[in-house]
């Protein structure tokens, strides 16, 4: 019999994973409560709103809230499950940075009075979920943890890496398969007994580091594919081949599926969960690591290819649609565009760049500082402009009328116009 779980959870980090984590079980009938360092982040879930943009999210979090199913706080408080779903970043030398991870275990380790689960959802590179349970024994020496116990622990350890797509997550959290990977079997079945609330989809069970691994196999398989077709711009651009009508034709054979060219691979999971794997196993991911370089380098090019553009004309306007990291999201960070941007503007320090991104209100502070850079609605932009460079394929520029752009150098980055 699959056991389903109805006792009170805390999700530490109200962040894209952890607050549609928290409405997912909230309005299905479970306490939740959401801790955050960010106490904009805890006033706002506090009133029922939502930070950041996603689809179906706003509905689900005020929901829980005016239920009273749903609360938000700054301070870690007692519970029968703890998910851990904050930031891990890289550093400077491209290792994972787990000083959050730490920080949410020791608000959790005191608060531990026997029989809970404690389960990681940030992404992590493999061994992290068994870090989790050491530095629990490490803060609580009288409670036996599953890496330490052939029998039954005190407390349950587990990781279960989010799969799901910012601007579909409200969906891909209900529908989408899950991996549980246990410190020991019974802890991946305690941990799946909190998915079963709201997850449709198989679960899946397995140990810990497997989990944390495919997790990350399934990030850096998307991002060597991204890679691939990069490079078959680059190669298409040399050749004078149309990239988009090379690979529509490639497609049609059942067995290939080469992913779009862009201007580089933005966000904080793809650009970022590769690495990870590269740290842990160097000489062995040659193959990770060029790819890696192949996106990075994207942004650049792009770059170079609006100043080689610049050079036809006397006293160029350009106009940048779109800043986010991909399509129909606001999340600006890590994105390629802004970089496109920021690099442009500081190419061409005399340039009149106009950038329109219909999702925020105002620039990042680092293109706010370059000077040069003015926002502007996508049909002021375009009208005003000598060269469109079409950055993220929003719906919103799908949308406008092709007419707008007669007579000007138009330079599609995501192949939405052709
Ligand atoms: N991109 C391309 N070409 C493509 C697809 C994407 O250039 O064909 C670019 C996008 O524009 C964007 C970047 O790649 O800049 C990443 O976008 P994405 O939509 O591929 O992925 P994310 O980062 O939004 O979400 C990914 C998803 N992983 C996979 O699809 C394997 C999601 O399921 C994960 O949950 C998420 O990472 C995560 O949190 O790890």
């Amino acid at each position: 019999m699959n056991e389903i779980f109805t006792g009170r959870v805390a999700i530490i980090g109200l962040g894209y994973i952890g607050l549609p984590t928290a409405a997912a079980l909230a309005t299905r009938g479970i306490d939740v409560i959401g801790v955050d360092v960010n106490e904009a982040t805890v006033a706002a879930v506090s009133q029922g709103r939502v930070p950041f943009v996603e689809p179906e999210l706003s509905t689900a979090v005020s929901g829980a809230v005016a239920m009273g199913r749903l609360t938000a706080t700054t301070e870690t408080p007692d519970a029968d499950a703890y998910i851990i779903a904050v930031p891990t970043p890289f550093a400077d030398d491209h290792l994972a940075d787990l000083h959050y991870v730490r920080a949410a275990v020791e608000q959790i380790a005191p608060r531990l009075h026997g029989g809970e689960v404690v389960i990681l959802e940030s992404t992590s590179p493999p061994g992290t979920t068994l870090g989790v349970s050491k530095w629990l024994a490490e803060l609580r020496p009288d409670l036996v943890l599953p890496h330490s116990s052939e029998g039954v622990p005190d407390v349950y350890v587990a990781h279960c890496p989010e799969r799901v797509l910012p601007g579909r997550i409200m969906v891909e959290m209900v529908t989408n398969d899950r991996v549980v990977g246990g410190i020991t079997p019974r802890c991946a079945q305690r941990a799946a007994e909190i998915y079963r609330v709201f997850c449709q989809g198989e679960i899946v069970l397995s140990d810990a580091a497997s989990a944390e691994m495919a997790k990350l196999v399934e990030n850096a398989y998307r991002d060597v594919n991204i890679a691939f077709a990069n490079e078959l711009s680059l190669i298409s651009e040399t050749l004078e081949l149309d990239v988009w009508e090379v690979i529509k034709l490639a497609n049609h054979h059942p067995r290939v599926n080469v992913l779009t060219p862009g201007p580089g691979v933005g966000g904080h999971c793809i650009a970022v969960d590769p690495w990870f794997i590269v740290g842990a196993a160097p000489l062995q991911s040659p193959l990770i690591r060029a790819a890696r370089d192949v996106n990075d380098a994207r942004p650049h090019h792009v770059a170079e290819q609006v100043a080689k553009k610049c050079g036809r004309f006397r006293d160029p306007t350009v106009a940048c649609l779109g800043l986010a990291y991909k399509a129909n999201v606001d999340d600006l960070r890590e994105s390629p565009a802004v970089d496109i941007v920021a690099d442009i503007a500081r190419a061409l320090p005399g340039l009149d760049l106009r950038v329109s991104e219909p999702l925020v209100d105002h620039l990042p502070p680092e293109l706010e500082l370059l000077g040069n850079v003015r926002l502007q609605a996508a049909s002021d932009a375009i009208a005003d402009a000598d060269i469109v460079v079409l950055l993220v394929d929003h719906d919103h520029f799908r949308s406008l009328s092709r007419s707008r752009l007669a007579g000007k150098v138009v330079y599609d980055t995501r192949g939405l116009w052709r």
